[in-house]
């Protein structure tokens, strides 16, 4: 059984735009989960090739990272027990095509036809991510 966890959430500049930040925080906090810090930021280059290290030499690297670049994200600090997991759960499927109605992406997302996801929030997939990106996105 997972424990006490923290996980970072990041709502995409499509969220900021669309004024869905409210919108998704609702839907952690009515799931349990508890909000412990939040920030309003704009990520330069150093901060998103860090955070997406994973993805770097992909096709839709930088596409992601123009994106990203794009407007304000509002990064949160989530806790709760198994709030990684549980998290994830509440965004669906990486593709908001995909994503099953119910979850952020699938009811809140859709494809838009561009060379990346415009799918809204992040959320880390593991305690060593989370770790790592509260780390990046909550450094003072
Ligand atoms: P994030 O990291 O944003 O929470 O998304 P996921 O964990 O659900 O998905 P990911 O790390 O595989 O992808 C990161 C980011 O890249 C965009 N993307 C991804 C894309 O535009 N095209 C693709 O084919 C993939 C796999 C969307 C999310």
């Amino acid at each position: 059984m997972a424990g006490l966890e923290e996980t970072l959430v990041l709502v995409k500049p499509d969220g900021v735009a669309r004024n869905l930040t409210g919108e998704i925080l609702s839907r952690i906090e009515a799931k349990g989960y508890q909000l412990v810090d939040i920030r309003m930021v704009e990520p330069n280059r150093d901060l998103l090739s860090a955070h997406y290290a994973e993805h770097e030499g992909k096709p839709f690297f930088d596409p992601l990272v123009n994106f990203m670049e794009s407007g304000p994200v509002v990064a949160m600090r989530i806790a709760g027990h198994a709030a990684i997991a549980g998290v994830r759960s509440l965004c669906g499927a990486t593709d908001p095509t995909a994503a099953a109605p119910g979850t952020i992406r699938g009811d809140l997302g859709r494809d838009w036809g561009l060379a990346v996801q415009q799918n809204l929030i992040h959320a880390s997939d593991s305690l060593e991510s989370s770790s790592r990106e509260l780390a990046l996105w909550f450094a003072r």
